[in-house]
């Protein structure tokens, strides 16, 4: 393996706001996973920005234990990772202020997810809802990353991100690198089942329309054997709206397997959808059982959660101290050292 000090730097993160799903393993952590060999890679579970809708605090307590722990179910492994907790690292918040002194109101106005989350019916349009795009990019400009794995709908916030650190680098001089997303080929946008024109969402999609990475198997079999498909039969890969269920089924079965999508199609010829789906149903059940069990026996083992989350912070701290110093520096904020 290479020198870690020439390593490039990787970092993401997820925010503990209702339960894993399989968008999420599919868009974001199945990267996570193959990224942690050859990078040096932090991981966090971003419980600051779950505060931007309200959460009931001894749960969130909990899901941010419980990500962790799926983080580690899925195969992240703590030696080879920094897993921490978002709040457990200072400079978070700290960066967050300097780089919201540099981002106009108007770009974050224009954040997708903004607009979406805050034309929702009784949404609690809060200043932490508008700002989160800042947060968002101070976890990344704080470890200097140069690569972050993320989901389709968090690609404008990188962007955004990335023009404040060329703002900040004109403005003080060169400081930060210049992150890059890396988004996957397919998969990049995991759809709920039920409307398969939005996407499958942690809090937003309907119990029916999403799959947990730790729901109970026989819920995930009858999800996937219920999703919403179309009047036609035939098992093909299509663009258009009317396919838009058995394209997302079809892009779930391509990502869990080894097999292309052209080769699935080919296996379903003449068959229904009824087949496809019981056979896909199986895949994702036994695709997650080993998680389910892994994340269990994690959850019953706090005391080794938190020597991970120790370690994890303490790394992720003395890393993002050293790029918030030469940040205050540049400013002019006084600096005698901490
Ligand atoms: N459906 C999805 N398909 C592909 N990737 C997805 N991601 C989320 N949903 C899908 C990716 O997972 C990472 C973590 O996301 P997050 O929870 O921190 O933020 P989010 O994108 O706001 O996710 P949700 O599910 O929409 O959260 P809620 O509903 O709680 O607000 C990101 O890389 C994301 O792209």
């Amino acid at each position: 393996m290479e020198d870690k000090a020439a390593q490039k730097i990787i970092l993401s993160g997820i925010k503990p706001t209702g339960q894993l799903t399989i968008g999420n393993l599919i868009g974001a952590m199945n990267n996570f996973v193959k990224l942690q060999h050859d990078y040096d890679t932090l991981y966090m579970v971003a419980d600051l920005h779950a505060l931007t809708v309200p959460q009931e605090p001894k749960e969130l307590r909990h899901k941010t234990l419980s990500i962790i722990a799926q983080y580690i179910a899925v195969g992240l492994d703590p030696e080879k990772n920094d897993l921490f907790i978002q709040s457990h690292v200072t400079g978070h918040t700290e960066l967050s202020w300097i780089l919201g002194c540099l981002t106009g109101l108007g770009d974050l106005s224009r954040m997708t997810q903004f607009k979406d989350k805050s034309s929702k019916p009784g949404a609690n349009i809060n200043a932490g809802l508008f700002t989160y795009p800042v947060l968002m990019a101070s976890d990344i400009l704080l470890y200097n990353a140069d690569y972050v794995p993320v989901g389709e709908d968090q690609k404008q916030h990188v962007e955004l991100t990335r023009d404040i650190a060329m703002k900040f680098n004109f403005r003080y001089s060169d400081t930060f690198t210049i992150p890059e997303p890396i988004i996957p080929k397919t998969g990049a946008r995991i759809m709920d089942l039920q409307n398969p024109l939005s996407k499958m969402g942690k809090s937003d999609s309907g119990e029916s329309g999403r799959i947990a990475l730790i729901d109970d198997p026989v819920m995930v079999s009858k999800r996937i054997r219920s999703a919403v498909t179309d009047s036609g039969s035939e098992i093909i890969y299509s663009d258009s709206d009317e396919k838009a269920g058995i394209r997302n089924l079809l892009t779930i079965y391509t990502n869990l397997t080894d097999k292309s999508v052209p080769e699935i199609e080919k296996m379903y010829e003449g068959r229904g959808y009824g087949d496809f789906k019981k056979d896909l149903a199986d895949i994702v059940v036994e695709k997650l059982r080993p998680i389910k069990e892994k994340h269990d026996e994690l959850m019953n083992n706090k005391d080794y959660l938190e020597s991970v989350l120790k370690n994890g912070a303490s790394n992720a701290q003395k890393k993002a101290w050293k790029v918030l110093s030469k940040v205050y520096r540049k400013v002019g904020l006084v600096q005698t050292g901490r």
